[in-house]
């Protein structure tokens, strides 16, 4: 749900930031009111009221941010300020973002706009906004003591630009950089192209690729933590509440990653493959476009790519790296694979009477086991499919393709059906002697045969 509230009393220093006849313009008008998301779940598309046709961008977990036009400028309002966000069903976070939500709402604009960006500072600290990717004059790019001086706790600044070309950006602080955006400060930028032809497809898709490291029990992220992170998100959502991708069958399709993170994520989609179409530098030429079935996101760059959704069915999205398909883990847990681990539980649960090994055999057993956990947290590897548990977590979501769904449709259509004959399945004849399992152990150390 989307609603509004008007800033009173947010103080305005824009003077030394655009002109005085904008300026003047500006403060007849007052400040745009300022939307709030109070929900984390994916929002419908907005499609635009004035101005060139485009097709907009759905963002996973996200919304758009509305704006409104004065004399010819999109004015936009952003607020930096402490949110909570529901990073999955039961687990919320106390973070810092934009308009109610981390990450912040979606920005989208049409090439050649001129847009006006209110930006109001309810942080106990000073802010600025970058705008990452975009051309535009040296004093509005946001880094602070560069550009500008930092936007003080309780005022406003005001951002004014032209969008000089069309794609994918995003916004992110650039004062007190590593710990506003540990705490989830970031959103998506999107222009679109004047042409409403030009690079034309039916569902376009926002992910933001970010991360936290939030001990269970606790709310608030560690801001001090360099790589090890313990929560992979995308939009600050985990696995299984990152919503799916829902297509059309038929449907021309883009997915637009920005990576935000301390590391590389290779994002992999299954049943497909697809070209990359655009990074945040601009559009890559059709002749330039190469094909791929996995897709490196750099740490602070976009890619974007595109496929024809033909294939029915439920494909997986997610990160390739395996810790970033786990939620909240500790890694410094020893491989208990091989071993006897009777003895060991044996002595633990005198001190620790509920405690379970994990890892004796391999960590399937995670998704279903039902340990206790503590407050305000998720397990593990969690999701369950139509056919058991899914194990997966973190960065990883469904593309569902489906016949029949309508174009503004992105309700969740429930689990595929596979048709009779297309599902691998047991084989039920004899087996040969070499294919049992006789001893499901590891053997550590392999025991000498009778041969030699
Ligand atoms: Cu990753």
């Amino acid at each position: 749900m989307m609603n509004r509230r008007q800033l009173l009393g947010a103080g305005a220093a824009g003077a030394t930031l655009v002109s005085s006849k904008a300026w003047g313009q500006t403060m007849n008008m007052g400040l745009p009111e300022a939307a709030v998301m109070d929900s984390a779940l994916t929002q419908s598309p907005t499609r635009p009221t004035s101005g060139p046709d485009y097709n907009p961008v759905v963002t996973l977990n996200g919304w758009t941010l509305p704006h409104r036009m004065n004399n010819g400028v999109k004015e936009f309002h952003l607020v930096a300020e402490p949110v909570e966000r529901e990073l999955a069903d039961g687990m919320v976070a106390r973070l810092w973002g934009y308009n109610g939500q981390s990450t912040g709402p979606t920005i989208e604009a049409v090439e050649g706009d001129r847009v006006r960006i209110y930006v109001t500072n309810r942080l106990p600290e000073h802010t600025t906004v970058h705008w990452h990717g975009l051309i535009l004059p040296s004093g509005m790019d946001g880094v602070g003591g560069l550009s500008h001086p930092g936007i003080p706790p309780g005022k406003t600044f005001v951002y004014e630009f032209d969008l000089t070309k069309s794609g994918t950006f995003m916004y992110h602080p650039h004062g007190d950089e590593m710990v506003q955006m540990a705490m989830g400060m970031m959103g998506m930028f999107v222009v679109h192209p004047k042409d409403p032809d030009f690079m034309r497809v039916d569902r376009d898709f926002l992910i933001m690729l970010n991360a936290f490291d939030i001990d269970p029990g606790t709310y608030i992220p560690r801001i001090m933590t360099m790589t090890d992170f313990n929560l992979w998100t995308w939009n600050s959502r985990i696995f299984p509440d990152i919503d799916p991708l829902v297509v059309n069958q038929g449907d021309k399709v883009r997915v637009r990653v920005g990576n935000l993170t301390m590391t590389n994520h290779p994002i992999h989609m299954h049943g497909y493959d697809f070209k990359v179409t655009c990074t945040d530098g601009g559009w890559v030429p059709e002749s330039a476009q190469w094909p791929e079935v996995s897709i490196d996101i750099p740490v602070g760059a976009m890619r974007a790519y595109e496929f024809v959704a033909d294939h029915l069915g439920d494909w997986a999205i997610h990160c390739h790296k395996s810790h970033h398909t786990m939620n909240a883990m500790g890694h410094d847990v020893p491989t208990l694979i091989g071993t006897s681990s009777s003895n060991m539980t044996r002595q633990v649960r005198r001190v620790q009477p509920e405690f379970m090994p994990m890892g004796t055999a391999g960590m399937a057993d995670m998704g279903e086991m039902s340990m206790p956990l503590p407050d305000n947290t998720v397990s593990m590897m969690a999701g369950w499919g139509p056919h058991g548990p899914l194990e997966m977590g973190g960065m990883f979501s469904v593309v569902k393709v489906r016949q029949g769904i309508d174009a503004d449709d992105y309700e969740d259509p429930g689990w595929y059906e596979n048709p009779p004959g297309t599902e691998a399945y047991e084989w039920t004849g004899e087996l040969p002697d070499f294919a049992q399992n006789h001893s499901p152990k590891t053997q550590i150390t392999p025991k000498p045969t009778s041969e030699g």
